[in-house]
């Protein structure tokens, strides 16, 4: 054993990922340490309370799964659930297990530096203070840095504009003229919302999201009875799922059954709540570009149906993706909302902002210009995406190298939770790892519970320092590569893939996300825990160095 330190581990955000981490290693009876740059717990939910938020996963499959208290004692209102409701959970779960002691808050890591001698994270905050731990443990989210639009004269604006991450709780936007730029999923929540409260809504797309009804529903004292008898299965359903949701892509190819069964299929998709449409649908339809074409030919006719205008409807049929190869926006009559009279659809690909004025937004058009007045603008653009978090944090390991750079081209990860040269660092729930292109909770509880117990693991025997080799970490990369190469995802402008128009940088060239499925992530930690960690290099600082 090295150096001293402050904290055995310490745990950077607490939302749902870092909760549970803060929890397991609380339990372990570590010493330990969360920060959080929010004023209180819930991460993504204590942010994001635009108007509509809310869950597209069921509120029962996003929930914790390790806590039979938590689980006897919860009860969910809606099968997806608002935001309010879900910031709540996270608080009622932060009261019950008494975590909010070891987190302090209102408190952001500018710097992580790596102490060789020490073998110990130098950890810097904005106050100044720093802390040294043993481990560092990030579970920072996947969509915590909100990007803004690089348009001209934004700051001239007299009204009020903010980023829908940014949403205070006492706007009252309701009788005002509102502009919403950004149509994925957040921008089509705000926008089914608010249509209806305000006096004039203008939104403004550039490409258009494939979006299919949540069809939410209350659920009463009896349904939550039910669903509690239920957990373990609905659990075990979510486990032996690839995308950790209850649906499982249907075994059969879309040429297996006739066009007629194929529509009956898509119809009785189309009719239920939540991803089954996208995760439970025939098993070619994201990998194969004519399957992927008829089920995108069937979802532009649900689109044409819902909107009495031909010509709006056309601009919001995607044209530059297939369905399902970008995150589908869930929707409580979204495509309705155009058939409003104060509602108007610009489409930035025909009529691009030219800039915003101090009274509202400037579009070019063919001739010459045309001004929207606003007292309120709302940015729906999304985040930097997945590594954005790292790279607002000077992490520095293994001789002074930055992650930022050693991650420049995008993320090098093993197992999405470490990275070689970055000893002592283990990225939950982290780039490249299982629960970032699934349902997230699922996901994160599998790596919370590898990291707990490889620590736990290391303790017991003595051991002070784990570093990932570059070897395992370049086979986890090609493996990575090799599943998001098959997917048609691979392809498309999303944030799945780091895309943002938003940020001076390149888009990585390595995948972001492992499309490798849940079920596959969750066996590769098994092995490597099963075979004594053969992928890192652990060391006592008191015996000859071993390898794992
Ligand atoms: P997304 O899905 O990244 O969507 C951002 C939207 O904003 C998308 O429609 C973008 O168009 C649009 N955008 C981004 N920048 C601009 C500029 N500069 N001008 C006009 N329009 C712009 O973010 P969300 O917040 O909706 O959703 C994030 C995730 O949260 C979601 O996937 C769920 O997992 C929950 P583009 O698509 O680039 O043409």
């Amino acid at each position: 054993m090295r150096g001293t330190t402050d904290y055995d581990c310490l745990v950077i955000g607490t939302g749902i990922c870092g909760l549970y981490q803060l929890r397991r290693l609380v339990d372990l009876g570590v010493s330990v340490l969360a920060v959080d740059a929010n004023s209180d717990v819930g991460g993504t939910w204590f942010n994001n309370r635009y108007p509509g938020c809310r869950f597209d996963s069921e509120s029962f499959t996003y929930g914790y799964s390790w806590s039979p208290d938590v689980l006897a004692e919860w009860s969910w209102s809606e099968r997806f659930a608002p935001q309010a409701e879900t910031f709540r959970y996270l608080s009622f779960v932060a009261d019950k297990y008494a975590l909010r002691r070891h987190i302090r808050f209102s408190t952001r890591v500018v710097a992580a530096e790596w102490d060789e001698d020490g073998w110990l994270w130098q950890v810097e905050f904005d106050s100044g203070e720093s802390v040294t731990a043993r481990y560092l443990l990030t579970a920072m989210g996947m969509l915590s840095i909100p990007t803004m639009p690089r348009l001209e004269g934004i700051d001239s604006f007299e009204g009020t504009a903010l980023h829908t991450f940014h949403w205070p709780d006492d706007l009252d936007y309701r009788g005002q003229r509102v502009a919403v730029i950004g149509t994925g999923s957040t921008g089509v929540q705000v926008i089914s919302t608010i249509a209806s409260e305000v006096e004039q809504l203008v939104v403004f797309q550039l490409d258009a999201s494939w979006c299919v009804p949540l069809h939410n529903s209350a659920i009463g004292a009896e349904d939550m009875d039910r669903i509690r008898a239920n957990y373990e299965e609905i659990f075990r359903q979510c486990r032996e799922s690839p995308s950790g949701f209850m649906y499982r892509p249907d075994r059969r190819r879309t040429k297996d059954v006739s066009r007629e069964e194929r529509l009956a299929f898509w119809e009785k998709l189309y009719a239920e709540p939540g991803f089954g449409i996208w995760l439970g649908n025939f098993r070619d339809v994201l990998m194969d570009e004519e399957a992927n074409s008829e089920l995108s030919d069937f979802i532009a006719g649900k689109i044409r149906d819902r909107i009495d205008d031909a010509e709006v409807a056309e601009i919001l049929i995607p044209k530059d993706h297939g369905f399902g190869t970008k995150r589908v926006p869930l929707e409580i009559g979204y495509y309705e909302t155009y058939n409003r009279g104060n509602v108007e659809l610009v489409d930035l690909n025909r009529t691009p902002i030219e800039r915003i004025t101090p009274k509202g937004v400037l579009v070019r058009d063919d001739a010459g210009g045309q001004e929207f007045p606003f007292d309120l603008i709302v940015f729906a653009t999304g985040f930097d995406a997945v590594t954005g978090a790292y790279d607002r944090i000077g992490f520095r390991g293994v001789d002074g190298v930055s992650l930022r750079d050693k991650w420049s081209q995008g993320p090098e990860t093993l197992l999405g939770i470490a990275t070689a040269g970055f000893p002592n660092l283990l990225t939950v729930g982290g780039p490249q790892s299982g629960s970032v292109a699934s349902n997230f909770p699922r996901g994160i509880e599998d790596a919370v519970n590898w990291a707990t117990d490889f620590i736990a693991d290391l303790a017991g025997r003595g051991f002070a320092r784990f570093e990932a080799t570059r070897d395992a970490e370049l086979q986890w990369v090609g493996h990575v590569e090799e599943f998001h190469g098959n997917m048609l995802m691979s392809r498309t402008k999303s944030w799945f893939n780091g895309h943002n128009i938003n940020l001076d940088r390149e888009v990585p060239k390595r995948p972001l996300v492992y499309s490798g499925g849940a079920v596959r992530y969750r066996r590769r930690l098994q092995e490597e825990a099963a075979a004594g960690y053969p992928s890192f290099v652990i060391s006592s600082g008191l015996t000859a160095e071993l390898t794992g």
